[in-house]
């Protein structure tokens, strides 16, 4: 090993010693003291320096040897390309002081995760050259790979490409499945580079790039050009992010072994599925367990991206073939992990209970520039697109009419996928939770997607950076139109609906009902009014409800005078009252 590796993996080790018990993330050999290096050739694979949670993160221009040797100028967060991995519990509150040193805007999105809408990186909330933000939110999302990148108006690809992304890793306790981790837990953040700009990140896209991406020709992961990465015979978790601005790897081994699929976008799926390939579009997480066990000391296998077909042309095209990371085989030590027979179940979405009709985004590329559209436009930052509805469940129906792959993204959600042109036999890498789903071209995909947690103006995109750039992104405002509100702090020891208030009334009139703590009453609380035909005119509520007194408004002015009904349901009880418009 060499001296500067020794001390790089001496600060790994005494970084460690500030991460929440029990996360051993990233320890690179930490407990193999008798290393072997097999074949040589490469660079050992590198490892983000750990962010302290309520520190800084100071984005800059920065010279760091991404190539041995040679200096490449990065935007780097604290000195580092990538950057600090962010290691965090689950509700524990995020907070990071952001300070931009760059001579442009810019903002960090938090990929995958739910935030309060002024804390998710939009472009319309520019973080100004030489000032600072404070980003701070509790993170509620499940135990996953999560990632926070560059997100500034016009300006995402560029800086991204230029090195501006890192890993958010959460971690839920309650989470406790006996899988590979410490030093055997490893992300891998993949993007592709240009061998002929070595040792620049150059980037200048011309029309060709515009219209496909910008690809490149040779793999970094985590940053290591030509990376290996030392296991022992034991069973390894690997995170895999694709942080490429467009490349769309097929990711397999060179001896096609199996391994273990566990988990998607939105943390572990309900159980591990076996698999020799699946495809990883930009912005995607996959985690898999790989078992070396079956090899003998001094073997290596490479992780790599198989050929595949697309319209596209040489020499930065998708579907090329390419080595990932090399995995050398060196020593007998056991990770104690193991593949679990099933993770925590998942309660999937009922299509039937989404909102109808389903939103339908038409992916299209026009001739002139801008070219990439959804539903014919392309994003303007004050224009609102399209408004959900907080715990609507809806079902978006993404059709692709290019012949280009666009990885769709939604924030502030994960979705689950339901279909691919029609077919709801999806694979293993579509099933669990996703916040972007890979569109092949001419493909249709249905997604179903509750927003639960905020209020507020977020973002659908094309993952693809260039296409982002390029205007294939949309606004979105969740709204609380109905207004449900907590009144006071008591808890009802019995559920009740209550008769409105007025009644009769014109043009609105105040609901109020009680939920209890008895079992159930606060599950799956429904609030509907129906006409006398029995025909829904309005879902006021969809979701669960803390024991409590709330209050909701009911607003006619869109009806016609009559008599109405509205009906609570809950898990165990359900109620009706009669409401009486009068105009
Ligand atoms: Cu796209």
């Amino acid at each position: 090993m060499k001296r500067r590796d020794m001390i790089i993996r001496a600060l790994q080790a005494g970084a460690l010693l500030t991460l929440p018990r029990p996360l051993q993330l990233f320890a690179n050999e930490k407990r193999n003291p008798i290393l072997t290096e097999v074949t040589g050739n490469g660079n050992p694979l590198r490892f983000p320096t750990v962010f302290t949670n309520g520190g800084t993160m100071t984005l800059g221009l920065s010279n760091v040897q991404v190539w041995p040797s040679q200096n490449t100028q990065v935007i780097a967060v604290n000195g580092s390309y990538p950057g600090p991995s962010v290691v965090i519990e689950k509700g524990q509150t995020f907070i990071a002081n952001f300070i931009n040193n760059l001579t442009e805007n810019a903002t960090t999105h938090w990929h995958g995760l739910s935030t309060p809408e002024l804390m998710d990186g939009h472009p319309k909330d520019p973080i100004l050259p030489g000032n600072s933000f404070t980003y701070t939110f509790p993170v509620t999302n499940r135990g996953g790979t999560y990632f926070y990148h560059a997100h500034a108006d016009m300006a995402t690809a560029k800086q991204v490409y230029k090195g501006f992304a890192g890993f958010f890793i959460v971690v839920d306790p309650s989470e406790n499945f006996n899988l590979p981790a410490g030093q055997y837990d490893v992300p891998l953040c993949i993007q592709d580079h240009r061998i002929s700009d070595i040792p620049n990140f150059n980037y200048n896209p011309g029309t060709y790039e515009n219209n496909w991406g910008y690809l490149g020709d040779t793999v970094l992961v985590n940053g290591t050009p030509d990376a290996y990465f030392e296991v022992g015979r034991t069973l390894y978790r690997f995170r895999l992010l694709n942080g490429s601005n467009a490349r769309v790897y097929k990711i397999a081994f060179s001896d096609n072994r199996s391994f273990h699929i566990i988990a998607t976008d939105g943390g572990l799926k309900d159980n591990p599925v076996q698999a020799t390939q699946f495809m990883l579009s930009p912005g995607e997480r996959v985690e898999i367990l790989v078992d070396f066990s079956s090899n003998t000391i001094g073997q290596n296998v490479t992780l790599q991206s198989l050929a595949f077909s697309h319209s596209g042309t040489l020499p930065y095209k998708q579907g090329i073939a390419l080595d990932i990371i090399r995995f050398d085989v060196v020593n007998n030590n056991s990770s104690g992990g193991i593949v679990p027979a099933a993770f925590n179940p998942i309660s999937y979405y009922d299509p039937a209970n989404a909102i109808v009709p389903p939103r339908t985004f038409i992916l299209s590329m026009q001739s002139q520039h801008p070219m990439h559209r959804i539903n014919g436009f392309t994003f303007e930052i004050n224009r609102i697109d399209f408004e959900p509805r907080l715990h609507d469940l809806e079902k978006w129906r993404i059709i692709n009419q290019t012949a280009d792959f666009h990885p769709m993204h939604t924030h502030e959600a994960q979705w689950q996928v339901y279909s691919r042109n029609g077919n709801t036999n999806l694979p293993p890498n579509d099933k669990g939770w996703k916040d972007t789903v890979m569109l092949n071209p001419g493909e249709t995909v249905e997604v179903l997607v509750k927003f639960t947690e905020h209020k507020g103006i977020y973002l659908f995109h094309c993952h693809n950076l260039e296409h982002e750039d390029d205007g294939m992104m949309m606004n979105f405002k969740i709204l609380d139109p109905i207004g449900i509100q907590q009144i006071g702090t008591a808890v009802p020891e019995t559920f009740a609906l209550h008769q409105n208030y007025p009644n009769p009334f014109n043009p609105s009139t105040k609901i109020k009902f009680d939920i209890s703590t008895v079992e159930r009453s606060s599950k799956n609380v429904s609030i509907k009014v129906f006409d006398v035909s029995g025909k829904q005119v309005t879902d006021l509520y969809n979701g669960d409800l803390n024991p409590g007194s709330y209050e909701v408004d009911f607003d006619g002015s869109k009806l016609s005078s009559g008599i109405y009904f509205c009906r609570l349901v809950t898990g165990n009880f359900s109620d009706t009252i009669k409401l009486v418009l009068s105009k």
